[in-house]
């Protein structure tokens, strides 16, 4: 008798689980992913600074104060990997993380921030929808809005260059331990339904809290997929 086949997660992620033990294999490739070490390799405050192409990226992109420094920081397990602040327009540049060799975490500047100037704010957004448009190693953008408003018109255009540019997102709410569950689940249906309209929108919004860990496994299992096999480790470190 031959032994059955090794279960293989699902390709399109916890949206295509089919049964418990498929969404626990994610889970598990996502926790097991995320405990490899993270690193900061590469600022980037040009698009002529980009690092050369190499591992699949995972960029975090969303308004200003959003929370996506918080978020890659819960994601990896650790308090200051990326740089977080209360006050808006913190991440300047886009900040490249390594995670074990297999994946690169892009931390963005935060677009919509009233405040920054007009010269200062054409260069990071241009620099950031450069990036968004035209790198090819661009697996997927987690966009991030926060859990307690509603999506705002430079949102919506951000999906909408992300839909013409034909790269795929997820949206992830953010901050939810500050909603209250009745409101989260309204937030998470009309995310739900923003997602859908958009053909490279991910079906699955997943809420996180930073704080609180809530979504976290969620996230890391949707990521794991776009990750390296651990065997091309050697081979897809960055120069
Ligand atoms: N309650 C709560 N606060 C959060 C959470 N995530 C982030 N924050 C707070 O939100 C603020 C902004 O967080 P950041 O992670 O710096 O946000 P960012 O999107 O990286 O901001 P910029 O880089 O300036 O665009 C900080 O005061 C965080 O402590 C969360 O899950 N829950
Ligand atoms: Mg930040």
């Amino acid at each position: 008798m031959t032994a059955p086949a090794p279960a293989a997660p699902p390709r399109g992620g916890l949206a295509e689980a089919r049964t418990e033990a498929e969404r626990a294999l994610l889970i598990e490739a996502g926790r097991l992913l995320f405990a490899a070490p993270a690193q900061f390799f590469h600022a980037a405050q040009s698009t002529a600074g980009l690092p050369a192409p190499g591992l699949p990226e995972v960029a975090f992109a969303g308004r200003s104060n959003v929370g996506k420094s918080s978020l890659l920081n819960a994601l990896t397990g650790r308090k200051a990997l990326a740089r977080v602040s209360a006050t808006p327009g913190r991440t300047r540049q886009l900040n490249f993380f390594d995670l074990g060799g297999r994946l690169a975490l892009v931390d963005m500047p935060g677009y919509g921030y009233a405040q920054a100037s007009k010269s200062l704010k054409a260069d990071w957004q241009g620099l950031m929808f450069d990036y968004l448009r035209r790198r090819p190693t661009l697996a997927r953008v987690c966009l991030l809005l926060d859990a307690s408003l509603p999506p705002k018109p430079v949102d919506r255009a951000v999906m909408d260059l992300l839909d013409t540019a034909a790269v795929s997102f997820q949206l992830v709410l953010t901050k939810a331990d500050r909603v209250r569950p009745g409101a989260l689940a309204a937030r998470l249906a009309e995310a739900q339904a923003l997602a859908r309209s958009f053909t490279a929108g991910h079906p699955l919004v997943l809420a996180t809290s930073a704080e609180k860990g809530t979504g976290i496994a969620e996230l890391r299992a949707e990521l794991a997929a776009f990750a390296a096999p651990p065997d091309r480790q050697a081979d897809a470190l960055p120069a």
